[in-house]
Order: structure tokens, then C-alpha cells, then sequence
């Protein structure tokens, strides 16, 4: 019988105990040890930051990152030699690891063995990153040309720059890739090689999560409960009833979804571009899709039928590690969101003269500590559709910022109109922390905060 942990694709050394126990006791430990002489090391370290320059330090070892908490933490920042405490970005042992291989490939279609063993290897090669079980790489991207919409290049950086400052508020790396990598995996097809080089590119991340170029965070405070997927390896917004009940290609949407860095993600999207243009299958798979989904838009095989078609007939191999997401925005439709941006405003408003803490300005690395005192004000607003709480995802399907094409069912400015009050709405969640925001929605301009800010 496996255990829950092991059940999981996910088993690497990073979510044992042993790893983070040593470092920890160590810690522990050393602090005892430390403790008596604490004070005149802090002394001598002081007066010797003093006189001897500050100097970078080339390769710090283990040891040394281990103990920087315990001695130097509050001196670095003095001094201003802190080279961070976090992963160590210097060091890289030259024993070899799969990137070693020539016969490993970072590109789909040539399937990787073992993953999990060699991602295990590397973490416990470079154990600054052990202990990441949440660490986060969040992909998104767009075509290599020029848009075609004159203001799509701009609106692009507008939805790349909230994608950036959400992974800044939550310590996520991010990658932003506009290049082809597979020259026959296309359009909404191109996700997946890009995810599959990632995960090689980034063996220390737990998790790879894709946004669409079309979707933005308009809840920067909410965070993946992350906890709630740890048996599963593939998680997006979904509904287990449209998919198998009513056979309907949009039970779920597969701009957003969040996947675990590990053999099983690896073999899975084997069998999802199994179904891409680059195959000599692909119109065949065009007519399955379109036979089994009848309410699919476009006769060609596409990555959110193929998704829905591989959870509805390969439940057994594949569906119990996909976990369909329906409790929150994990993306939610734009038009049934951007209504309510401003009664959001409102309420939110309404709990910060309440609280007195909300209202407190901040450092905008401590931000996280407000979110969670925001939270205890938040239980009643509900998620997802008709909740007062802010989307967490916002997603413009249907409006495509680029090209300027958009469905026939709205016109092109309520799609830029909505782009602009969905990335002004998110935008006033960052400017605020620099002492700014933006008064109206439709609008870019900004006017400084007052000081005890909402009065
Ligand atoms: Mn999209």
C-alpha cells in the first residue's frame, strides 16, 4: 500500500523531513552554541564592517547560508553586503546531473524517463532549493511578431506587468516566452512545449503555473491554496458535470492551470500534444473532439477539447490526479466580472475605515501579512460569480489583445474597455503601495493617496 505522499507523482526529497529537519536542528542547534558568544561576535562583525570594505562573497557554502539568519541577518542590511538568504545562485558542483545527458531533450515529443529520480538527484546536488514543496514558476507569453492590433503591444505589457508584480508581492519566479518552440505546435498549442522545457529548465520548481497572455490577476492579495492539490498533479478551472454529463467543451478552460514538475505531468502532456497539429493525426482527432464535444467551436483539434476529452475518457489513467478547480476564480469570464469592479471597490473600502490595521501604509514586501489580515474581513463576501470578493482571475477569452479579433457576441470596446478597468483595478492593488492610484477605472492617471487613506 503507498501512502498519500508517495501516491502522488510528486515525491521528491524537497516534501521529506529529512532535508529540512537537519537544516533546521542545525539551526537550532547552532543557535544554542551561538548563543554565548551572540554578542561579542556581533561586536567584533561590527567593528570590522567598519574598517574593511564590504566584499562580495563568490561562493557561499551551506554552512554559511544556513547560519547568516542566526549572526549576520540584521548586519547585512547595514552594511548593505547582504547577498540574500535565500537559494544559493553560485553554486552549481560539477558532479553530473541530467543536464549532462545529450540524449535528454528539453523539447516535447521526445519523452523523458525517470524525472522524478533525476529532479530529486539535482535538488539534493544544490540543497539551498530543498524545501521548495510551493515553489512556484509561473509561464506565460505571446507570438513572436508584432500585434496586428495597434494598441495590442501596449495592452500586452500592461497584462505582462500585472503577471510580474503578483509574482513580486508572492516571491514567484516568472518566464515570459514569445518564441515558436515547436515550429508545428501552433496557436493555443504552443503552451505545451514551453511548460515542457520549463520543467527541465527549472528542476527546483514544484510547480509550473500557465497564464494566458489574456488573463490577469485582479485579486493580488489571494493566494493557490496550494494545500488543497497535494495529491494531484494537474489542476484547472473546471466542471466535472459539464464535461461528463453534458459533454461540453468549455466544462473547463485550459488558459490557466497550474502543473506539478514531475514524470507524471511529463507523460501526461505526451498524450495531450498527441493530439496537436505537429502529428499526423490531428484532423482525425479534429473529428473525435468534434463528435464527442457537439457544442466544440472550431472544427480543428484544440488543447481545451483534447483536456476535457482525456478527463472525460481516460478518467481511470489520468483523472484522478486532475484536480477541476471550481470554488474560486481560478480564471473567471471577464464579462461576467468586470461589472462588479466598482461596487468591489466599495466594500473593500467600507472594511478599511472599519480596520484600522488595513489602512496602515506598509513596505510592499510585507504585503502578504495585510492580505491575511483582510482575509478575517472577507468570509462573508463568498467566491467566484456574485461574490463581492475580488477575482482572482480575470480572463479575457474571446477579446484576443493582439490580433484584435474578438468574438462576434461583443464588440471591440467592451473587450478594450474591460481590459482597461480589469488593469486598472488590479493596478490600484500595486500603485498603493507606492503611494498612488488610479480615481477612475477607464482612465491611467493617477493622484497621490492621502495619508490615513480611505478616510
Ligand atoms: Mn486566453
Amino acid at each position: 500500500m503507498v501512502s498519500p505522499d508517495l501516491s502522488q507523482c510528486q515525491t521528491s526529497p524537497m516534501a521529506k523531513p529529512s532535508l529540512r529537519n537537519k537544516a533546521s536542528l542545525w539551526v537550532t542547534d547552532s543557535f544554542l552554541f551561538l548563543g554565548g558568544v551572540f554578542v561579542a561576535l556581533l561586536l567584533v562583525w561590527t567593528l570590522w564592517s567598519f574598517i574593511t570594505p564590504p566584499t562580495p562573497n563568490p561562493t557561499p557554502n551551506f554552512g554559511h547560508t544556513v547560519l547568516k539568519p542566526v549572526t549576520a541577518g540584521g548586519l547585512d542590511s547595514l552594511t548593505c553586503t547582504g547577498d540574500g538568504q535565500g537559494p544559493n545562485l553560485r553554486h552549481d558542483p560539477p558532479e553530473t546531473t541530467f543536464y549532462d545527458d545529450p540524449q535528454l531533450s528539453y523539447s516535447i515529443g521526445k519523452p523523458m524517463k525517470n524525472w522524478d529520480e533525476k529532479r530529486r538527484e539535482w535538488l539534493s546536488r544544490h540543497p539551498s532549493f530543498a524545501g521548495g514543496n510551493g515553489r512556484v514558476l509561473m509561464l506565460t507569453g505571446s507570438q513572436a511578431a508584432a500585434c496586428k492590433n495597434p494598441i495590442g503591444d501596449h495592452l500586452l505589457l500592461r497584462f505582462f506587468k500585472n503577471k510580474v508584480d503578483y509574482c513580486r508581492l508572492h516571491g514567484y519566479d516568472i518566464f515570459y516566452n514569445n518564441a515558436l518552440l515547436h515550429p508545428e505546435m501552433f496557436s493555443y498549442w504552443a503552451k505545451l512545449p514551453v511548460v515542457r522545457a520549463a520543467m527541465m529548465a527549472h528542476p527546483e520548481a514544484e510547480w509550473i503555473w500557465w497564464v494566458d497572455s489574456d488573463a490577469l490577476f485582479t485579486d493580488m492579495e489571494f493566494k493557490l491554496p496550494l494545500e488543497r492539490y497535494k495529491n494531484h498533479n494537474l489542476i484547472v478551472h473546471g466542471w466535472p458535470h459539464l464535461i461528463l454529463d453534458k459533454h461540453s467543451w468549455t466544462g473547463l478552460n485550459a488558459g490557466v492551470f497550474l502543473i506539478r514538475n514531475c514524470q507524471w505531468s511529463l507523460d501526461f502532456m505526451e498524450v495531450w500534444a498527441g493530439m496537436g497539429p505537429q502529428t499526423p493525426n490531428y484532423e482525425r482527432w479534429g473529428e473525435i473532439l468534434r463528435s464527442t464535444f457537439k457544442d466544440k467551436a472550431y472544427p480543428e483539434s484544440d488543447d481545451q477539447t483534447g483536456l476535457a476529452y482525456l478527463i472525460y475518457k481516460e478518467k481511470e489513467k489520468w483523472g484522478n490526479k486532475i484536480y477541476l478547480e471550481n470554488e474560486f476564480y481560478f480564471e473567471g469570464y471577464w464579462e461576467e466580472i468586470v461589472g462588479s469592479f466598482e461596487n468591489i471597490t466599495e466594500k473593500y473600502k467600507e472594511i478599511e475605515r472599519r480596520e484600522n490595521r488595513l489602512r496602515r501604509r506598509h513596505a510592499e514586501k510585507v504585503s502578504e501579512q495585510y492580505g491575511a489580515f483582510r482575509e478575517e474581513h472577507l468570509k462573508e463576501a463568498g467566491l467566484g460569480k456574485g461574490s463581492w470578493r475580488r477575482p482572482f482571475i480575470t480572463h479575457f477569452t474571446g477579446c484576443q489583445p493582439c490580433s484584435g479579433k474578438h468574438n462576434q457576441m461583443y464588440s471591440g470596446n467592451s473587450c478594450w474597455d474591460g481590459m482597461q478597468m480589469a488593469l486598472n483595478f488590479a493596478d490600484n492593488q500595486v500603485l498603493r503601495k507606492f503611494g498612488f492610484l488610479h480615481p477612475h477605472l477607464l482612465d491611467s492617471s493617477v493622484s497621490a493617496v492621502p495619508f490615513d487613506y480611505p478616510a
